[in-house]
């Protein structure tokens, strides 16, 4: 949009004073937060009716992205960056004597995810808005986000998000949307004395399910797309029978809480009402959207919606749309399901079978118990149907309900036209293994979509140091299309851009090293490597193989002080699910090993050692840009894609990584000798599965480096750690090392070395930073929102 600074400033001024009767002498950052929110809310508002009138209009179809969690952080610089202000905005404050960043900073991170997955929705809203898409996003509207970690004695302790305190200013309550979401009660089917089963219903608890919108500005054009989050309340009309406090509890419990376990589902009653509230309150207010505006058919509404299942969460789409087009709807079950099929899509974000949800059938009977008879129905149509097609086996395999379970995974498949993994690897492995039964049957419904990250999140506003250096070195194109990066091949042989980048880097190690002091009191070198992890904590990332390695480098200095080392400073960021007890003891080991080695005067700054606390989205945007190194160390075949890969390809930073998920792509895309590649391959982990021939104890008692760093975790060497060291001494030499942490630790040392050496050679260290940088395009989320546009949704950009 066009706006002068003149005229910025007038308007925030007017709104300072009519919304807190104060002005900018007296005005405290919350209030200049709030004025300035509402003023750039105003900016957009009209892009935002426009447009909705353009899809209204044009009745084009639309995507809904429905998934549990979103992780957007702050929208602020966000919205002024896409809107295409930023500059005029900080340099109109400016003129106030007010800097930008300053009043950012009061804005909470909106973290209503844990973390990649609802990371990679929040890219895909603002890719989708970017490229003029028209998709919105669907969830919760949780009352309190993803807890606030503290570390306390080297202990992660959790403490509420309560991060709706002072307000949100971006988000517009539609009361007049509100929708009733059922649960419980009695269901039974009777003839309607034309032929039709029609339900009939007693008892059921009733809950009101009111829509928060949250626009998605696109990227300089004239898209707004929504974000619609869904607050649960009690309805103002109660049967008597749920007039009780009970009751309302209850109710505002269901979006209360945000479940802060991305890993393991423990099959809590409230989380199944959690998932089947914002579907049902989701698809309701899509279907009468459509026959509010379109007016159309119902039969044809395939032609108009496109519905994402984002991993098994919202897997109760399925059903749930069954039973409003054929209870509600009145149209036929046949077309009905042909019509679900259209509509339905599902991305599997993970084969770690802990994390594929099956909920118990009697749980789903009480609970749904409509949603019940639907999911029966659906399975016995279609064992019937595939039986005498496909065999008895295959189709025992692949059956919804099993063993006394609902499974919401093979819901999700048998329930849409597209299954996709979300990168190649991944993707082969569901194909070949994980889904294999499901593929022989549907082979055309799977397919491949390598996630992708929101570049103006991760560099433009992340990293505006480096964005103004390409800049000036190859034109701003790269702003609006992530492929002209390739553009800097060329200069990567010219000592005015490498001095620059090594520049730019240095003072992004600068701002994170004085975040680092101001958290932990802790000082860095900033000429040391910054070495970085930064990711939820659990075994298969494997932060213990990159804290085993530290002790290794703490050792080697000790026995020999003169060792001729480049200072490491590594640097961690990882939140452990509060019920998982072996990712919490990680977190204290690899605070002990911190404090032993920050406080051993004879390392000096040679060895760093810092773990942050309570990392989340605008963490990472101070963290990723001052890594030289990142972390991406899974057992290959565990990581399904990892996204923080690409922020920090994206940033310059070189990676170490094992050949597991999206890394395998970027070591291809970033091309040979570009970053450290080491460990098991995904067919060498299999094989081991099928010979069970691992033996790690072996390991612990053949290789004496590895001796005297598991010793060092139960000997006391690293102080306060007596049962934690103990447990993870156990998981590895006892319980034989699930993830072949030893196994893979000698070629991760041997990469590592290589690494250090590669940095000696500054020059060549930052051509390789260049070579990341230049060929990170594919890893845009918009090319992957393109790609889920044209061959799962089938919906069309926006012309401009
Ligand atoms: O999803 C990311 C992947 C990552 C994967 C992650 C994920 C969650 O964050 C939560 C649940 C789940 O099943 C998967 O672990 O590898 O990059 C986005 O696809």
């Amino acid at each position: 949009m066009k706006l002068s600074k003149k005229q910025f400033k007038q308007d925030f001024e007017e709104r300072l004073t009519s919304k807190f009767a104060t002005d900018l002498t007296k005005a405290g950052y919350q209030e200049i937060y709030d004025a300035l929110a509402s003023v750039v809310k105003h900016y957009y508002a009209n892009i935002w009716v426009a447009d909705n009138q353009y899809k209204d209009e044009t009745g084009k179809k639309q995507a809904y992205y429905f998934s549990i969690e979103f992780l957007p952080g702050k929208m602020l610089k966000s919205n002024l960056l896409n809107l295409g202000i930023l500059n005029t905005v900080r340099e109109g404050l400016n003129d106030f004597g007010i800097e930008l960043d300053e009043v950012a900073k009061i804005e909470p991170d909106m973290a209503i995810g844990n973390g990649g997955l609802g990371r990679l929705a929040s890219c895909f809203m603002d890719s989708l808005a970017s490229t003029g898409l028209p998709g919105n996003g669907n969830g919760i509207r949780y009352r309190y986000g993803l807890f606030k970690q503290k570390i306390v004695d080297g202990y992660q302790v959790e403490l509420p998000d309560s991060w709706l305190n002072n307000g949100n200013p971006w988000e517009v309550r539609r009361a007049d949307k509100a929708v009733e979401v059922t649960f419980g009660g009695e269901v039974w089917l009777e003839d309607d004395g034309k032929g039709n089963l029609i339900p009939h219903y007693k008892d059921q608890e009733r809950v009101l399910a009111v829509p928060y919108d949250t626009p998605m500005v696109g990227f300089e054009n004239t898209t707004v797309n929504n974000m619609c989050l869904w607050r649960s309340e009690v309805p103002e009309e109660l049967d008597p029978k749920f007039q009780n406090l009970d009751y309302m509890r209850q109710t505002s419990m269901l979006s209360a809480e945000l479940y802060p376990d991305d890993s393991n589902y423990d099959g809590r009653l409230l989380r199944l009402k959690q998932e089947y509230f914002f579907v049902s309150a989701g698809l309701q207010r899509i279907l009468h959207h459509y026959k509010g505006t379109q007016k159309k058919d119902i039969r044809k509404i395939g032609d108009y919606i496109a519905v994402h299942i984002n991993d098994t969460h919202p897997a109760l789409c399925v059903p749930e749309f069954m039973r409003l087009l054929v209870d509600e709807y009145g149209v036929g079950w046949n077309r009905a399901w042909d019509t679900t099929l259209k509509v339905m899509s599902y991305t599997n974000h993970t084969i770690l079978s802990e994390a594929l949800e099956k909920w118990p059938e009697e749980m789903i009977k009480q609970l749904l118990p409509r949603i019940y008879q639907i999911i029966v129905e659906i399975d016995r149509r279609r064992t019937a149907e595939l039986l005498p097609k496909v065999g008895a086996t295959l189709v025992h395999n692949t059956r919804i309900i099993k063993d006394g379970q609902i499974h919401m995974a093979n819901l999700s498949i048998i329930g849409s036209h597209s299954t996709n993994g979300v990168a190649k690897l991944h993707s082969d492995l569901l194909k070949d293994v994980e889904l294999h039964d499901f593929y022989e049957i549907y082979p055309e419904r799977f397919n491949n979509k390598t996630n992708g990250i929101a570049d103006r999140r991760w560099i433009q506003i992340a990293n505006e140091r480096l964005s103004g250096i390409i800049d000036e070195t190859i034109g701003k194109s790269w702003r609006h299309d992530l492929d002209e990066l390739k553009l800097l091949k060329n200069f990567n042989n010219d000592e005015k851009t490498l001095e620059q980048l090594q520049k730019a880097k240095f003072d992004d190690k600068l701002r994170l090293a004085a975040v680092i002091k101001e958290q932990k009191g802790i000082t860095v070198n900033p000429d040391a490597i910054f070495d970085v992890q930064v990711k939820r904590l659990h075994a298969y990332k494997r932060q213990l193989l990159n804290a085993l390695h530290i002790l290794k480098l703490y050792f080697d200095l000790k026995d020999n002080p003169e060792l001729d080392r480049i200072p490491r400073v590594f640097i961690f960021g990882a939140k452990a699910a509060p019920s998982y007890h072996y990712a919490k003891s990680i977190i204290k080991v690899i605070n002990e090993i911190a404090n032993m080695i920050n406080n051993d005067q004879t390392i000096k700054d040679k060895l760093k050692v810092v773990f942050m606390e309570n990392y989340n989205v605008s963490l990472a945007e101070v963290i990723i840009p001052a890594a030289n190194v990142g972390e991406q160390i899974s057992l290959a075949s565990k990581e399904a894609s990892g996204t923080s890969n690409m922020k920090f390809m994206l940033n310059g930073a070189l990676t170490i990584g094992t050949l597991d998920g999206a890394n395998i792509e970027i070591f291809e895309a970033a091309g040979d000798g570009n970053n450290f590649v080491f460990g098991l391959t995904k067919d060498e982990v299999y094989e081991y599965y099928r010979n069970g021939n691992y033996n790690a104890r072996d390991i612990y008692e053949q290789n004496p480096v590895v001796n005297r760093i598991l010793n060092a975790l139960i000997d006391g060497t690293v102080p306060n750690i007596k049962s934690e060291g103990r447990e993870i001494f156990d998981s590895l030499t006892v319980y034989n090392d699930e993830y072949f942490v030893l196994r893979d630790f000698n070629d991760y040392v041997r990469a590592q070395a290589e690494l250090e050496k590669l940095y000696r050679d500054q020059k060549a260290w930052t051509q390789a930073s260049l070579m990341n940088i230049a060929n990170v395009g594919r890893f845009s989320s918009d090319r992957t929102v393109r790609e889920y546009a044209d061959d799962i949704w089938y919906i069309k950009a926006k012309k401009e």
